[in-house]
């Protein structure tokens, strides 16, 4: 996959391929990452991209033209690819959209600075506007940063074992079960005995229904999208009657 990120900070953006999962992807091929700045293309001689909002009030605006020159010029060197304008007007950035976006051939992630952009490029250019939450960033670099790396970790081999995303967190839309390692006894506090009885269906049934407890509660919002079945439902009747 394709990812042009637009942005008045590539160095900063770059960053993101240099750890983890983005790095990984890029070495072995499935993901190639580069940055275009909107200065390059201004037309004026101080390379201004930005002016003051019309109707007055505070900040600046980022210009429609610069924007509208770079995102051509991304278009021209990706192909098809959706355009998506990170923001906190945007919808909400989950791991279906990370899954949605990863099928994608390309991506032109567009970052604003400032008081955001001007609407009619919104408008006539983006595809998508998605926000991470409901918080304010200086800018839409970190939030494509995050995109960037849910999205790395998705392509086609690039997780060692092909396993670990299918039982992820939210995966089946529930939150993951708890993670347990040496030593046997830490601070008084033990392992499940269930984790050292080697029985790996039981083992694989403890975790389902530690998953769906954890996310009754955690995060039980998460529990009402979805369509359990007889078995997990009791499983987390279990669980739940054990909290008592
Ligand atoms: N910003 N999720 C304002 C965000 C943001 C978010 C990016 C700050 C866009 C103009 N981006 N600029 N929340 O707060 O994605």
């Amino acid at each position: 996959m394709k990812v042009e990120v637009i942005t008045l900070f590539p160095e900063f953006v770059e960053q993101v391929t240099r750890f983890g999962m983005p790095r990984i992807a890029v070495e072995q091929g499935q993901l190639a990452l580069s940055t275009r700045n909107p200065r390059d293309y201004s037309t004026n001689k101080w390379r201004r991209v930005d002016a003051r909002p019309y109707g007055g009030g505070p900040g600046m605006v980022m210009e429609a033209e610069p924007l509208a020159a770079a995102i051509d010029a991304a278009r021209a060197s990706l192909g098809a690819a959706k355009v998506v304008y990170l923001s906190p007007q945007g919808s909400r950035f989950d791991q279906r959209w990370a899954e949605r976006l990863s099928a994608e051939p390309g991506l032109i992630l567009l970052c604003g600075r400032y008081e955001g952009l001007d609407e009619r490029v919104l408008e006539a250019e983006v595809d998508f506007e998605l926000s991470l939450g409901d918080f304010v960033l200086s800018g839409g670099e970190l939030a494509a940063m995050v995109v960037v790396d849910a999205i790395a970790r998705l392509l086609p081999g690039v997780l060692g074992d092909e396993q670990s995303a299918v039982n992820d967190s939210f995966s089946a839309g529930l939150l993951d079960h708890p993670h347990y390692t040496r030593p046997e006894v830490w601070r008084d506090a033990v392992v499940p005995d269930v984790l050292l009885s080697g029985d790996h269906a039981k083992i694989a049934r403890w975790r389902r229904q530690q998953a769906l407890g954890q996310t009754w509660l955690k995060r039980p919002e998460l529990l009402d999208g979805l369509e359990l079945d007889e078995d997990s439902r009791a499983l987390l009747r279990d669980f739940i009657a054990q909290q008592r």
